[in-house]
């Protein structure tokens, strides 16, 4: 289809009361900022690169202030990205995302959640937004070892309190007063032989198998596989936010759904997985439209756009980053996403057919005797990947689910069970099951789920983290729209969002959702006179 020069005023016009861009042949094209600018409507051609939170929040506000000419190309057939619930046992469990982290009034999930209703009602009470859990699963743990004994927390209070004012004691290293090669898992170290010495010599062995177990427990919350590598000294940046973690009853896609119903049904391209972003260039449409920005899709499809907002995962930047741009990134830019950590974090859901838990358990941990924060990590994962298994978080009964475990599992080990068949997993949980319990005939799971995010391809990982040989500088230098000249002739280009850009909070849903906002705002700032028309209509 050809429009001629005089027919796009009048095609601006129909846009402009129906908003869909325009589609010739495979070269998708939307209207350029400059001939929106002279028309006086101020609505730039803005393509986001994934329907994560992050990109769906970047869509949501760009919409409420004046910006219609939006798109999501999106790689897989879903939207929510690492929030993807799924049908399990007798209800729905999460395979990415689990629970907003420190539901509390500056968390943008917990005020999204709570104004969509999405929470239960004890989630809003004012003393369950007070209370502070760091990111660790709450309430006393029920212990089990590896030589079937369940064992009392009790035993293990102290060290428990000890290991939480260590973290504490990492958390306030600052680059000033510290070595730019300390990791957290080092620290930790010198504290547990600092304070060993004290310990009463027959419980040493049984406390350094709880803290190898509690540090298991971390090396999840980092997304990591070993403590060994995240940077101490920007350790204290991460900011969690007060609140008592909660999930949602109606699973963690149901804010995703929430905050889609804003958008306009087509804003969403699914199965379209962006090849290469081509940026700084001058392309043109079949009207002679000049974009800066092309993007190019895996199937042969091309975009054309003002602004282009990148919010893959920092994963997948590890891997593509060098040919999915042109020209490449600058040197801080490629040196952020391969400093930066992103580590993997899997879950192995088990429905068992009768519990063999005390009701009002939340958390089960396993020891493995013998072992010790200080020896030598295992080398044979094929033999000791599930010795990294942090241990059982038990999933509500309030949602109807039946009787379901999550089991927590990072770094290598978890990347090699992704390797494993489904049935290869069921046995050895089978069998660590019966070993911890000590019931040696305990029936099998009735059926098992787990997550495979190192193998996936669209994500490479679980989440962001700041790795030994990085700081929370990456991150700002990740989080920089391109070019970098702040006076260039054509600024905004590609502007990054996704929890990897969020230098407080990385590695969870609200830092994505921030950062996707972020970028938004950075647009709509670049677009006053949008802003005013929105304004002016809603008075
Ligand atoms: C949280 C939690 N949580 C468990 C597990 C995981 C994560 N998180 P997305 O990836 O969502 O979107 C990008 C899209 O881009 C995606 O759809 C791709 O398909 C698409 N894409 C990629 N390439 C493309 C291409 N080429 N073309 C087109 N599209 C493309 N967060 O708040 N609570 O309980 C958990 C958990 C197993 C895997 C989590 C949790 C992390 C969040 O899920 C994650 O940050 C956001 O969903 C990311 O959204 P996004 O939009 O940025 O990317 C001190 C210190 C410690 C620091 N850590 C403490 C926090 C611990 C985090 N919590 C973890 C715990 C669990 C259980």
């Amino acid at each position: 289809m050809q429009i001629s020069r005089s027919g796009v005023k009048l095609l601006l016009l129909l846009i402009a009361l129906c908003p869909d861009q325009l589609v010739l042949g495979s070269v998708v094209q939307m209207q350029s900022a400059e001939q929106e600018e002279e028309m006086g409507s101020g609505r730039p051609a803005i393509l986001i690169i994934g329907a994560g939170i992050s990109g769906i929040g970047a869509a949501d506000k760009l919409c409420q202030n004046g910006f219609h000419n939006v798109r999501i190309l999106e790689a897989t057939g879903r939207t929510g990205g690492r929030i993807w619930t799924q049908k399990f046992a007798k209800g729905l469990a999460e395979v990415g995302a689990q629970w907003i982290h420190g539901p509390s009034p500056h968390n943008p999930v917990f005020e999204l959640a709570s104004h969509h209703n999405l929470l239960q009602p004890e989630v809003l009470l004012e003393e369950n937004q007070k209370i502070d859990v760091k990111n660790h699963p709450p309430g006393i743990p029920v212990i089990y070892s590896s030589s079937g004994k369940k064992m009392s927390p009790d035993v293990f209070m102290n060290v428990l309190s000890m290991y939480m004012e260590w973290l504490e004691k990492a958390t306030n290293f600052t680059k000033e007063n510290c070595r730019s090669d300390a990791s957290v898992g080092s620290f930790l170290r010198e504290e547990i032989i600092h304070s060993s010495r004290e310990w009463d010599k027959t419980m040493v062995s049984s406390y350094m198998a709880f803290l190898k177990g509690i540090i298991n427990v971390e090396t999840c919350i980092s997304g990591t596989h070993s403590m060994d590598h995240i940077a101490l000294c920007s350790y204290g940046e991460y900011t969690t936010l007060p609140g008592l973690d909660c999930t949602f009853p109606r699973g963690y896609e149901s804010l995703v759904n929430e905050i889609k119903q804003n958008l306009r049904n087509d804003t969403v391209i699914l199965n379209k997985a962006v090849n290469r972003i081509r940026w700084n260039g001058s392309f043109m449409d079949s009207d002679a439209n000049v974009y800066h920005v092309e993007v190019q899709c895996a199937d042969g499809d091309t975009f054309l756009a003002d602004h282009v907002i990148v919010t893959v995962p920092l994963g997948f930047l590890k891997k593509r980053a060098e040919y999915f741009f042109s020209p490449s990134l600058p040197a801080s830019k490629l040196h952020a996403i391969k400093s930066l950590g992103f580590g993997t974090n899997n879950k192995i859901l088990l429905e068992l057919e009768e519990p063999f838990w005390e009701p009002n358990t939340s958390f089960i941990q396993l020891i493995w005797e013998g072992t010790s924060p200080l020896a030598e990590p295992e080398k044979d994962l094929q033999k000791n990947w599930m010795k990294k298994l942090a241990g059982f978080v038990v999933l509500e009964t309030s949602q109807q689910l039946g009787h379901v475990l999550c089991g927590f599992i990072s770094g290598e080990e978890s990347e090699y069970m992704e390797t494993l068949s489904d049935e290869e997993v069921l046995s050895t949980m089978t069998t660590l099951l019966r070993q911890f319990t000590g019931i040696p005939n305990l029936p099998p799971p009735i059926s098992m789920m787990r997550s495979k995010w190192h193998s996936h391809p669209y994500t490479a990982g679980s989440y962001s983290n700041v790795a030994v040989g990085s700081s929370g500088i990456d991150i700002d230098n990740l989080a920089l729209p391109l070019p970098e000249n702040k006076d260039a002739a054509k600024p905004l280009q590609v502007l990054f969002a996704g929890e990897a850009t969020e230098r407080n909070f990385y590695s969870t849903t609200h830092g994505a959702l921030m950062s996707g906002r972020r970028e938004a705002q950075r647009l709509i700032d670049r677009y006053p006179h949008t802003v005013a028309a929105v304004t002016k209509a809603k008075l």
